[in-house]
């Protein structure tokens, strides 16, 4: 197996710590990023579609995707349309790999999601080191991310070739309480919740008012691009047909009311799923460490 985490080229607890804090200070310096400002968001989405090629059933390393190669460096991976708009993530990172020489960009990447996440006010996020940089013939073959435009059974079905429960996902796509869609990008329009970067249970607490008529719900979008939702107080929201997905059938619709309920059950579950991601198609040795890393605020105190 390709993907075996290595143990004898990674480094100390420290000098990871050193360079999540590199990424979060730079997320905080270059504050014109995006139109929200923090390029969190973007990189978020960068670990989620360097690792989110997973298929479990595809035992050809070759084609089986995951985080591990970091293959969307290259213009096959990269160039996937579903990949539009995360080549500025990749170059904001790229000043640090001229200065750790020895990262991985499957390493970088996962690493850059899970600080953005914490430093955005999210939970914390067990981070394991190891990945290894791939040749060109490891890039997933184009069209193993999601399509937006679909319905709950294509979500399910989706997030099971990742291996996860109807719970992981629900609380994975809760990560849209981040960023936003942008019609340069993907054709979509607009943020889900009205602080795009602060890592809550938002998203939640809007998609769980549903479809309809009444105050807060929401309604077909008028416009000439994709079919999409918009609310119908500020008529400024957005949530995408597979975002609605996880109202329309009610055994999703459970697990939204919940953590629509609770931060602290979204958190909670969001956190072991998203370590989950990054790893899928991985193979850690025994006696490999997990990281938890200090937010920069938890340094200062
Ligand atoms: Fe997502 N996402 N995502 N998403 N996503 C988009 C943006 C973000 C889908 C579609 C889209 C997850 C699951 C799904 C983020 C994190 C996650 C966009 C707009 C589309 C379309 C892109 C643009 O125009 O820039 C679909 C479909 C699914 C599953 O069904 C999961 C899982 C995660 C992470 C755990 C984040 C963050 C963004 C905002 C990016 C930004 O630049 O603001």
């Amino acid at each position: 197996n390709v993907k075996v985490a290595t143990l004898s080229d990674i480094h100390s607890f420290k000098e990871y710590q050193q360079i999540y804090n590199d990424i979060a200070k730079k997320i905080e310096e270059e504050d014109d990023f995006d139109v929200d400002g923090s390029a969190g968001p973007n990189l978020v989405r960068l670990a989620w579609h360097s690792a989110g090629t997973y298929d479990k059933n595809d035992k050809n390393p070759h084609t089986n995707g995951g985080s591990y190669g970091g293959t969307m460096r290259f213009s096959k991976e990269g160039g996937d349309g579903a990949n539009n708009g995360l080549a500025k993530g990749r170059e904001f990172l790229e000043p640090l790999l001229k200065k750790y020489t020895w990262l991985s960009h499957g390493d970088l990447w996962t690493l850059a999601g899970v600080a953005a996440i914490q430093e955005m006010g999210g939970p914390k996020i067990k981070w394991r080191p190891g990945r290894k940089d791939l040749s060109e013939e490891y890039q997933a073959p184009n069209g193993k991310l999601p399509d937006a435009a679909q319905g709950p059974d294509y979500v399910r079905k989706f997030f099971n070739r990742l291996d996860f429960t109807d719970r992981e996902m629900v609380a994975l796509i809760g990560a849209h309480t981040l960023g936003r869609c942008h019609v340069t990008s993907s054709g979509y329009d607009g943020p889900w919740d009205f602080a795009p970067t602060m890592f809550d249970n938002g998203f939640f607490t809007q998609l769980q008012k549903g479809v309809g008529k009444g105050e807060g719900q929401w309604h077909l979008r008028k416009w000439d691009g994709p079919e999409q939702y918009e609310d119908n107080n500020s008529n400024s929201l957005m949530m995408l047909p597979a975002d609605m997905a996880l109202v329309q059938d009610p055994k999703f619709k459970k697990i939204v009311d919940e953590f629509a309920a609770s931060q602290e059950a979204f958190f909670n579950e969001f956190a072991p799923a998203f370590q989950k991601l990054l790893e899928n198609g991985i193979q850690f040795p025994k006696e490999s460490k997990e990281f938890v890393f200090r937010t920069l605020d938890e340094q200062s105190s």
